[in-house]
């Protein structure tokens, strides 16, 4: 449906006409330079460009007083002398003559951007602004921000389309306090922002924007901060940030728009942050975003302050909102931040740690996920409370019904350990082949390097006439190509195979999962021969590995058995969400319970598939709907999307060749790039499904780090056996 990405060039006037060393960052080369990237890489021109109009008084009225409006208004006029006085009534203001003229612009950005979402123009889309808003507040400027151009876009939401819940994500490395003080008592706004406080001690230095800051009254509980007490944070962090925390909230309050405070400071290489998340990390993290809110997600720029980071960043998120899918997320395995004392109720402590992707050093591999734990040596903690007692999936989630949640951030290394060791990379290196791309490479993810944008985005192979299913348009209809020899010898020993029409679907799915592994489609979709499922899906494993892949995600539903003839040598990630009980025949064969509710569901898809997936690091990922896999379709619709991450969008989803042509349907679409449908009513996580998951994830942690910050350890609560 489309990405707007609304703009204007006058937004490049305002900027610092004095001597301030806090202000100068600013500036309009950030624009100029996010814009160039853009069309660079011809993102821009695959958008729908939208020109930004002013902002009228009232629409400024919707959050600011009258006699702030008029103050900013009055800064037209004032001479540099006067500008500058003014500017210091504020923290980490300045003004311009222009600044009125642009802050408006910005707002009207924002507001242009819920228009063409919520009219049904774009799906999703981007504005590109200055100044930024986040910390602007009802009377007053703070921190670049003139007018609080999300709040406002928020509250027009409300007013003009009546929406009742709206998701704020604000990513920006500083607190959006502008925001959290506009929305503090207002349920219908659930704002999240995670931020560079150090203990109080970054700025803007407010007691507010640490974790026991829920929002007040009605509002309390929608108000969620995660402080970062520590520089340096990255990839993983993020990412378990979001499946830990973010997530399972949205879910929960299942907004009907996602603003996001789109502010790329918290990216690596920015002065202001100090963080070290890549610029793929922004793609997925909008990609994450994606499944909420039918895809209505609208992004404004915040901060970012590194020219190149800021332009890369802003890239990698526009390119996910058009539907590409993303980049992997890279790099050896390293614990870097750890979660403890969730202590309501158990008193457990646990000791997750956020792996981080990017130490250049050490290769992944399976021994490393297994080896010792890194000491630690910065024993500093500082206990958060996150009242999350409105949350139910989050508790169940946790398996706790407390209303205090107690979360323990300590850094496990020291700030020092941590950049010498391998934090730093050779970040934003213009070789795509340094070092880093070298070692975390494997041969097979290689070679499709070469190719990193393969022609076809989405290819089917079905058995049944394309016309009878409404594919979206773009997704190419596979034909077969005879077996070749080497396949024919792995067909041999399954009898189920042998019938003709099994013989004529296995064609086409091979000749399709050729195109994946070679790089000519990016996922696929395909129907298994009836009554050979298992034999199929063990021709394809075959296949994988014989043309080099090195790390295979399995995810079975159903009757779907691991093929005994398999070597467990780490190579293949089995994961079966069956009607069985919770087993680990390995670190890599691991078994799981179908949940019977959709809180159920979500808590397995956050706390277990998804940290195996983005722990193991694919090179690809096959998910299949065996015989009686018992999913709806909106459920299988979000597991298939939330697994296009994991290994670059390289995902082949095999359904039972008499499945109902729904869910063909509603499978392509995702793999397309299309938002999941609503999961429907909200059901708690049954405590047998929690059971289950905390089973696991007890048995697993020690070898998959993303796993630990999840949950706790199993503690007294008995568990399936
Ligand atoms: C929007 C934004 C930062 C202000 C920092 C002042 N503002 N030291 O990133
Ligand atoms: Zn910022």
């Amino acid at each position: 449906m489309g990405t707007a990405l609304v703009y204007h060039e006058d937004m490049t006037a305002t900027r610092l006409l004095w001597d301030d060393p806090e202000c100068e960052i600013e500036c309009p080369e950030r624009l100029v330079a996010a814009l160039d990237g853009l069309r660079q890489q011809g993102l821009e021109q695959r958008c729908l460009r939208l020109s930004a109009y002013k902002a009228s008084e009232e629409e400024l009225g919707l959050v600011h007083s009258q006699e702030y409006v008029a103050l900013v208004r009055k800064t037209q006029t004032l001479d540099q002398g006067e500008l500058q006085a003014l500017s210091k009534q504020f923290d980490a203001v300045y003004f311009h003559p222009s600044t009125f003229h642009c802050a408006r612009l910005a707002v009207g950005a924002a507001l242009q951007l819920v228009d063409a979402v919520l009219t049904g123009t774009v799906q999703n889309g981007l504005a590109l602004v200055r100044p930024p808003g986040h910390h602007s507040q009802r009377a007053a400027a703070n921190g670049f921000c003139v007018f609080n151009n999300v709040a406002i876009a928020a509250k027009h939401a409300k007013q003009k389309y009546g929406l009742n819940r709206i998701l704020i994500v604000d990513w920006d490395v500083h607190h959006g306090q502008g925001t959290q003080y506009i929305f503090s008592d207002d349920p219908s706004v659930l704002y999240f922002s995670w931020h560079r406080y150090e203990h109080g001690c970054f700025w803007p230095f407010l007691q507010e924007s640490d974790a026991d800051a829920v929002g007040q009254g009605q509002g309390r509980g929608f108000t969620v901060n995660l402080p970062w007490n520590q520089v340096g944070m990255g990839n993983a962090d993020y990412l378990a940030a979001f499946l830990n925390v973010l997530l399972p909230l949205a879910f929960e309050f299942d907004p009907e728009l996602v603003l996001v405070s789109a502010g790329f400071d918290s990216a690596i290489g920015d002065p202001e942050g100090q963080m070290q998340a890549t610029p793929e990390c922004f793609a997925h993290l909008t990609q994450l975003l994606q499944v909420l809110a039918g895809g209505r997600v609208c992004a404004v720029l915040e901060g970012g302050y590194h020219l190149e980071s800021l332009a890369q960043s802003v890239c990698m998120m526009v390119q996910t909102l058009l539907g590409d899918s993303t980049p992997p997320l890279l790099g050896p395995m390293m614990p870097c931040q750890r979660f403890e004392d969730w202590s309501w109720g158990w008193g457990v402590e646990v000791e997750g740690r956020f792996p981080a992707l990017l130490l250049p050093t050490v290769p992944w591999s399976p021994s490393s996920v297994s080896g010792q734990p890194r000491p630690l040596t910065g024993q500093a903690s500082n206990k958060v409370s996150l009242n999350l007692g409105w949350w139910v999936n989050f508790g169940l989630l946790f398996g706790g019904c407390h209303s205090e949640l107690l979360l323990d951030v300590a850094p496990v290394l020291s700030p020092s350990t941590y950049s010498s060791e391998g934090r730093s990379l050779p970040l934003l290196s213009e070789d795509p082949t340094n070092e880093v791309a070298g070692d975390r490479l494997s041969p097979f993810l290689d070679r499709l390097a070469l190719c990193p944008t393969p022609p076809v985005h989405t290819a089917v192979a079905l058995t049944v006439p394309a016309a009878t299913l409404a594919l979206p348009p773009g997704v190419l209809h596979q034909e077969g190509s005879p077996l070749r020899e080497e396949t024919k010898a792995w067909v041999r020993p399954h009898e189920s195979l042998f019938q003709d029409k099994a013989l004529a679907a296995l064609e086409k799915i091979l000749y399709l999962l050729d195109g994946i592994l070679d790089g000519q489609v990016n996922s696929g979709l395909a129907a298994m021969p009836a009554l050979a499922a298992a034999a199929t899906l063990g021709v394809i494993i075959q296949r994988c590995l014989s043309l080099g892949a090195q790390r295979l995600f399995c995810v079975a539903l159903g009757q779907l058995d691991r093929p005994l003839d398999l070597a467990d040598d780490g190579r293949i990630l089995w994961l079966n969400i069956t009607g069985e009980e919770a087993a680990t025949q390995s670190m890599f064969h691991i078994t799981t319970p179908l949940p019977g509710t959709t809180g159920g569901f979500l808590s397995c898809i956050l706390g277990l598939v998804l940290p195996l997936a983005y722990g193991f690091q694919p090179d690809m990922v096959l998910v299949s709907l065996g015989p009686a896999h018992g999913l709806q379709d909106p459920h299988a619709a979000l597991l298939t999307a939330m697994l296009r991450g994991p290994a670059g969008g390289r995902i082949l989803a095999l359904v039972e060749e008499d499945s109902i042509p729904h869910l063909v349907r509603t499978l392509a679409r995702v793999l397309h790039g299309e938002a999941p449908p609503n999961l429907g009513p909200f059901l708690m996580a049954s405590p047998k499904d929690i059971q289950a998951l905390m089973y696991l994830k007890g048995k697993l942690e020690p070898q998959w780090k993303l796993l630990q910050v999840a949950a706790p350890l199993p503690g007294p609560c008995s568990l399936v056996a």
